[in-house]
């Protein structure tokens, strides 16, 4: 009898576990030694969660004491911590749960505590949805919103108090403290009482991990949600009734965040309608959340239809606005001057901003990089364009400088990622999604950090308990060099195998417009379509050669860069064969560094992009002793599919621009299928 209920009651937990194995995140459970906290200061509800972070992981020594302290310390900013081995000081509470974060990362790492003073690069570090009141979620490959749902039902259910819980709980453990929670494209609705209910739910939920709750808003709101004939922002009656909304919106979420915009932009409306410029848009909504020390994120993603080329607007419209805006604005930029692709400089417009707060933006969710499906770790992507030296303030002046205040005296530092995440029982659809949300958080919270470590420490929290449950004492000390070490290595190629496959040598903006994006598409062009939003605009393919020219002779993009980057990108010897078909327009047969030709060697890219996956798929299918049945699968499964749509990227584009090029495939590279 009792060996059938062990046996019952093993198999459920066994179950469970499956079922939860993506859920957990890099959270993931294990036997906590015992530890007494003491904390030095009055019982709140955000030192609560630390003190149960710290009894639900600690693996320190057993019975050992560890003290949180509430301090002033001169060397700590912002949300920052003072750790040792058995203490946390901070200057804020939030500091004091990342403190413990920290703290139990490194024990479960592997990592030394010594006694060190741990600063966040950005005071804001947050995440963008763009779920909509809806439900469903644009750009979106892990299912609908945790936020809102289809029906408009707004009853919070234990359910979702549940989710949002372990949503916030997974942000504050990699240092986020923000969540815009819903779509840039927004709908007026948001702002109505419904939609504000729901959204203070959720705020009250966040709150105790130290993540605040912010909106995004439609310009247009004042006309479509409150009745007025204008949204012009110098109309003293629209003024008013921004003012009115934030007071609204303060009486019930004391601690709200403020908004987000993208205003004169796509379509959406603008201050631009009405002759005005962002500055007064943004200046507007800004004066209506100051009184509560509210933040306005104004978004810098502009272009329009008639402009030939539309990787120099952003750079057009706001540069001349610099320090005109008010100092509770930040204007956030994403990261390259088009639109995320796989592969893009950065945008000029970081470090050419001096008088203006700017933040990044960076996409999280893989629009343009093989949605939940290809495995790209983002990390070094975003490490790319953080480490690229602007010159704008002299060498040295990174990304991550220009807009983490060490350059510029900023008033506000800040980044952003657009979400990945959504109901999906594993969050993120992809299992090695959830790596890049972890990414994010940990490079928003230390822009220096490197991609192998981001990638060494999530492997570590997300897959070393694996080995552990199955009990294979040989799986847990081979895991180091049979698991730990080959799959950080495919984590840190991937993305580069994605640009080889899809857009190499700085091809952009190919992809297929029909399938959301995933998978080539070159050749749309459907008549009457906008120019730019069709792809032969970006390659421009002819007899003649491919590639866009921004030279001083073409668009002239080259310009916006600060010396010595606009002499070295204008000239295709020095222009870095990353970004080479993004500044120019070159023959088919033009001489490349290696000695090869340009057709051939951008044959050789898809090649060796195809052979990256297929031998990621080796490596992974040699993991399998050490990732539980049920993730290993998944990735397997999603590593096929990925493999499949290398070959498809391959393919088409070396079919389609031989068309232009009338070559020879290079005898090396696999014969298109
Ligand atoms: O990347 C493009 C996306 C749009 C998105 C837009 C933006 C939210 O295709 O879906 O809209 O950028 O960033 O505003």
């Amino acid at each position: 009898m009792k060996t059938i209920f062990i046996s019952i009651f093993l198999l459920c937990a066994a179950v469970n576990l499956r079922a939860e194995d993506g859920h957990q995140l890099w959270l993931r459970p294990h036997q906590a030694a015992p530890v007494t906290v003491v904390m030095a200061s009055k019982n709140s509800a955000l030192l609560a969660m630390a003190k149960q972070e710290l009894e639900r992981g600690w693996q320190g020594a057993a019975g050992a004491t560890v003290t949180l302290t509430l301090k002033k310390d001169n060397a700590i900013k912002h949300d920052g911590f003072r750790l040792g081995p058995t203490s946390v000081r901070a200057t804020t509470e939030a500091g004091l749960l990342y403190g413990v974060f920290e703290l139990l990362r490194r024990q479960q790492t592997g990592q030394p505590v010594a006694d060190k003073v741990f600063n966040p690069s950005y005071e804001y570090r947050l995440l963008n949805h763009w779920d909509n009141p809806d439900g469903s979620v644009e750009r979106g490959y892990a299912g609908h919103s945790i936020f809102w749902r289809k029906d408009s039902s707004f009853v919070v259910t234990a359910k979702d108090k549940a989710l949002w819980q372990e949503y916030a709980r997974a942000n504050a453990s990699v240092g986020l403290n923000g969540a815009v929670i819903n779509n840039v494209n927004a709908s007026p609705r948001i702002l109505s009482a419904d939609y504000l209910g729901r959204t203070k739910a959720i705020a009250d939920v966040l709150r105790p991990y130290g993540v605040k709750t912010y909106l995004a808003v439609k310009f247009s709101s004042p006309v479509l949600l409150g009745g007025l004939k204008t949204a012009d922002p110098l109309d003293p009656a629209v003024r008013k009734w921004w003012q009115a909304k934030a007071k609204e919106i303060y009486q019930q979420i004391p601690d709200f965040g403020g908004f987000l915009v993208k205003a004169s932009s796509e379509g959406q409306p603008g201050p631009q309608d009405y002759g005005r410029t962002h500055a007064d848009g943004a200046n507007m909504l800004a004066e209506a959340v100051r009184p509560y020390g509210g933040l306005v994120m104004w978004r810098a993603f502009v272009y329009s239809p008639n402009d030939k080329d539309r990787a120099k607007q952003a750079y057009n419209e706001f540069v001349p606005l610099d320090g005109k805006f008010r100092d509770n604005v930040i204007v956030q930029v994403k990261n390259g001057p088009v639109d995320f692709q796989p592969r893009e400089p950065f945008s000029p417009l970081f470090g050419a901003m001096k008088k203006t707060s700017v933040m990044p933006e960076f996409q999280i969710t893989q629009e343009y990089l093989g949605h939940a499906i290809d495995l790209v770790f983002l990390s070094t992507m975003w490490e790319e364009c953080l480490r690229s030296d602007t010159y704008q303030a002299g060498p040295g002046s990174t990304v991550a400088r220009c807009t983490d205040g060490s350059v510029y005296p900023q008033k506000h530092t800040a980044m952003a990622g657009v979400a990945n995440v959504g109901l999906d029982t594993n969050w993120t659809g992809q299992d090695f999604g959830q790596a890049n949300w972890y990414a994010f958080g940990r490079l928003a919270w230390n822009n220096q950090l490197s991609s192998a470590q981001i990638a060494d420490e999530w492997l570590k929290q997300t897959f070393a308990g694996a080995a552990d449950q199955r009990a294979t004492t040989a799986a847990a000390s081979d895991w180091n060099t049979n698991f730990l070490v080959p799959i950080t290595q495919l984590m840190l190629a991937s993305r580069e195998a994605a640009v080889n496959y899809s857009m190499p040598l700085g091809l952009h903006h190919i992809m297929s417009a029909t399938h959301d994006h995933y998978g080539p598409g070159p050749w749309w062009a459907p008549p009457k379509m906008r120019a730019d939003w069709t792809p032969p605009y970006y390659h421009q393919a002819s007899a003649n050669g491919v590639g866009f020219d921004r030279t001083t002779g073409g668009s002239n993009a080259v310009s916006q860069y600060h010396e010595p980057l606009a002499a070295q990108f204008n000239n295709p010897a020095t222009c870095p064969d990353e970004y080479l078909l993004w500044f120019h327009h070159l023959p088919w047969d033009f001489k490349m560094k290696s000695g090869r030709t340009l057709w051939d060697e951008l044959a050789l890219h898809y090649d060796q992009g195809v052979h990256q996956v297929r031998q990621f798929q080796q490596v992974w299918d040699k993991a399998q002793p050490y990732v539980d049945a049920e993730r290993f699968v998944a990735v397997q499964n999603k590593l096929r599919a990925q493999s499949g749509n290398a070959v498809l990227w391959k393919d088409a584009c070396l079919l389609y621009f031989q068309q232009f090029s009338h070559l020879p495939i290079p005898a090396t590279v696999e014969p298109p299928m």
